[in-house]
C-alpha cells in the first residue's frame, strides 16, 4: 500500500478533454443519458441525477422510475423524458422492470443506475439480473452497490465498460470491511478494486480518488464539506454518466465529473456558505463551473 503512483486534478488537464462543440451539431451528438432512479420515498435523488446530467451537457435525458412516481418526477424536470417502470407495492422497482430497462438501454448510450431505488428485495434481485445483460457503459451508484454488498464478484461479470461511485460506507459493504478500514486505506483499496474488477472505481469523501483498470489513480482536490448533504452524491452519478454519454472515456468521465462537481461545490459554498448550500443549488452552479474551468 506504499508509494502508489498518484496524479492530482487540474483544471487544465480536466479542460483538456472536453472538445468545444462543432457549431454543425445536433442533440444525438451530445448522447443519451439513461437514468434508472428514485423510489416512493426517495424520488429526489431521481431528478438530482438528472439534473446533474442535463447541466453536464448530455444531448438527451431519460428518468426512468417506479411508474407510480412518473407524473412527480416529470412535473419538476421539463428537459428530461421520463419513463415509468414496473414497481412493488412499496413503490420500488420490481423485477419485471428488467425487460423495460433493456429495451430503454436500446436507445441510450450510458446507463446510470442506482440513486434512491432501495434495498427492497425485489430491488436487489433485479440489479442483481440485470447486470450481466447489459451492453452500454454503466454508472452504478448508491443502492445499485448496496445491492451487491458481499456479492462484489457481480461486479466481475459485467460485460461493458463501468464506473462505481461509492462513498466510504457503500465502499465497506462492498468490501465486507468496517468504514474505519476503507478510510484507512483509501488509496490501496480504490487502486487493487478497480485492477481486481476491471472498472473504474470513484471513492467519495474529501479527497475522492478514482482509481482505474490499468492501474492509475486520480485525486480530485475540489469540493469541501459543504458538500455533505442529501442528493450531492446522485448529482454526482448524473454528471458523470453525461460525461460518458457524450464520449469521454469512463476514467476521464469519473475524475472530469468529480472536479468539475467539487467546483460547482466550492463555487456554490463561496456564494451561499458552505452550511446553507444544498445538493440542487450545487447543480445550479455547474454553467457558472463550466465558464470557469473549460
Ligand atoms: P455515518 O454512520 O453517517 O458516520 P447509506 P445514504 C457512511 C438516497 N438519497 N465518510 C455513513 O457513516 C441515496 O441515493 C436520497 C465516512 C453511514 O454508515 C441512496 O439510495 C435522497 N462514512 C439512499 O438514499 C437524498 C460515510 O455510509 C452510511 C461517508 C441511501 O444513501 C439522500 C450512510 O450511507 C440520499 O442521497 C463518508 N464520507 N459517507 C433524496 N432526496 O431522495 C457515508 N458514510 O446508508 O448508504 O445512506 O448515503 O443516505
Ligand atoms: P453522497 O454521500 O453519495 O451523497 O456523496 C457526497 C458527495 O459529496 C461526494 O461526491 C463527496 O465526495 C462530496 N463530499 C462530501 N463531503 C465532502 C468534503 N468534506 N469534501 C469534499 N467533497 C465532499
Ligand atoms: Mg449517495
Amino acid at each position: 500500500s506504499k508509494a502508489i503512483p498518484r496524479q492530482l486534478l487540474t483544471k487544465q488537464l480536466i479542460a483538456s478533454w472536453f472538445k468545444p462543440r462543432r457549431s454543425v451539431s445536433h442533440k444525438g451528438i451530445y448522447g443519451h443519458v439513461l437514468l434508472v432512479a428514485g423510489s416512493r420515498d426517495m424520488s429526489g435523488a431521481a431528478r438530482m441525477a438528472a439534473r446533474g446530467a442535463l447541466r453536464a451537457g448530455a444531448g438527451l435525458v431519460t428518468l426512468a422510475v417506479p411508474q407510480s412516481i412518473q407524473p412527480l418526477v416529470a412535473a419538476g424536470l421539463e428537459e428530461a423524458m421520463t419513463k415509468g417502470l414496473a414497481e412493488t407495492e412499496e413503490g420500488t422497482l420490481s423485477t419485471e422492470a428488467l425487460e423495460q430497462i433493456l429495451e430503454a438501454c436500446q436507445s441510450a448510450d450510458v446507463l446510470a443506475l442506482g440513486p434512491g431505488i432501495t434495498t427492497h428485495p425485489e430491488t436487489i434481485d433485479l440489479v442483481r439480473n440485470l447486470l450481466p445483460k447489459l451492453t452500454i457503459p454503466v454508472v452504478l451508484d448508491a443502492d445499485a452497490l448496496n445491492a451487491l454488498a458481499g456479492a462484489s464478484h457481480l461486479l466481475e461479470q459485467l460485460q461493458t465498460p463501468a464506473i462505481i461511485t461509492p462513498h466510504p460506507g457503500e465502499m465497506s459493504r462492498l468490501l465486507g470491511l468496517t468504514i474505519d478500514e476503507v478510510q484507512e486505506e483509501r488509496l490501496y483499496l480504490t487502486g487493487t478494486s478497480a485492477k481486481d474488477w476491471n472498472l473504474v472505481v470513484l471513492l467519495k469523501g474529501a479527497k475522492t480518488i478514482i482509481g482505474t483498470p490499468e492501474g492509475e489513480i486520480y485525486i480530485n482536490p475540489t469540493g469541501n464539506p459543504g458538500m455533505a448533504t442529501g442528493g450531492s452524491g446522485d448529482a454526482l452519478t448524473g454528471i458523470i454518466a453525461s460525461l460518458v454519454a457524450q464520449g469521454f472515456s469512463p476514467t476521464q468521465a469519473a475524475a472530469a465529473g468529480a472536479y468539475l462537481h467539487g467546483y460547482a461545490g466550492d463555487l456554490a459554498a463561496q456564494e451561499l456558505s458552505e452550511v446553507s448550500t444544498l445538493a440542487s443549488d450545487l447543480v445550479r452552479f455547474l454553467p457558472a463551473t463550466m465558464k470557469a474551468v473549460l
